[in-house]
């Protein structure tokens, strides 16, 4: 049927004409086959009749998709803090969701049985005093050079904005990420927003509390990488032999003036990160 560490997608109108909120996501997944499994909000799938094989980097929308959960295996599930729910729907740039699972080990499924592995989610047309958003921060120009023992991803941006509360954090690089961590800067003083391995489970973990992010403030965030084992240049790529540096913020923002997407792309520079905290370089035991 199919292979070991096959990606698949499939999209699903919004089921509304107005708009409405995702106030809570209820996996279903078999912890023996999928590895993880992930939502995505977008305006224009790659396919709306059939599931497709969406392994290959920019698989699942043919406009730019925003992630919205993270289902892995072994970690615990995200929950939306009360009153807080995803804008979706006619005027809020989300007309599918794209579910992509990740069959790990495809042994389980030698008898054929159909796989009803999945995602419910929780919705209502009442509006939601709050609506939670992703910021993501990415690096688009890192080079680890082989044998290198440490290579670090530094990404910085000026908040601009109205406040953000997060609530949950999940990091992403392939196989030579060894720590990723994200912190506001608020006159000079870093606070971590998360820390994490990228090799444990790339769920969305609880962010630490009481931490806001207003106008003025700086996001960071450092991935550590490792060049040894290999014996050329690793680039950012979307292959497992590529690198990829991510670290999502999900929070909340009042609804008045809510962004549900935000990103930063843009290099740290050293004379800013001559302060980030130790515990940045330091690798997390997996
Ligand atoms: C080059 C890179 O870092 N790609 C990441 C982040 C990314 C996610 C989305 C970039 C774009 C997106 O539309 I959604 I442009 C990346 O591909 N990360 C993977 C998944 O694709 C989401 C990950 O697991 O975080
Ligand atoms: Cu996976
Ligand atoms: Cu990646």
């Amino acid at each position: 049927m199919f292979q070991s560490d096959t990606y698949l997608c499939m999209a699903f109108p919004v089921p509304t004409s107005r708009d409405s909120y995702i106030v809570d996501f209820i996996p279903h997944a078999s912890m023996d086959t999928v590895h993880h499994m992930l939502l995505f909000g977008c305006q224009t799938p790659v396919s709306t009749t059939s599931y497709w094989d969406c392994g290959s980097v920019q698989g699942t929308c043919e406009d730019e998709a925003s992630i919205m959960y993270a289902w892995a295996r072994n970690a615990p599930p995200t929950k939306l803090p009360k009153d807080v729910g995803f804008k979706v729907g006619r005027n809020s740039g989300t007309s599918y969701f794209v579910l992509q699972i990740h069959y790990g080990d495809v042994t389980a499924f030698r008898d054929h049985h159909r796989d009803c592995s999945g995602l419910t989610l929780r919705m209502t047309s009442k509006p939601q005093p709050f609506i939670a958003g992703i910021y993501l921060l990415m690096s688009v120009d890192t080079v680890i050079l082989p044998g290198k023992k440490v290579t670090n991803a530094d990404i910085a941006c000026d908040y601009t904005s109205y406040p953000i509360y997060p609530f949950a954090f999940r990091t992403h690089t392939h196989h030579l990420g060894k720590v990723v961590s994200g912190y506001r800067i608020r006159d000079g003083k870093w606070s971590m927003i998360g820390r994490q391995s990228p090799q444990l489970p790339q769920a969305f973990y609880p962010a630490n509390k009481e931490l806001n992010v207003k106008n003025g403030d700086t996001i960071a965030a450092r991935c550590m990488f490792t060049g040894e084992g290999r014996t050329s240049k690793t680039y950012i790529g979307g292959t497992s032999a590529d690198e990829m540096c991510n670290f999502y913020i999900m929070y909340y923002m009042d609804s008045k003036h809510a962004i549900p997407y935000m990103n930063c792309m843009e290099t740290g520079s050293n004379e800013l990160f001559q302060d980030i905290p130790a515990e940045a370089n330091v690798p997390i035991a997996v």
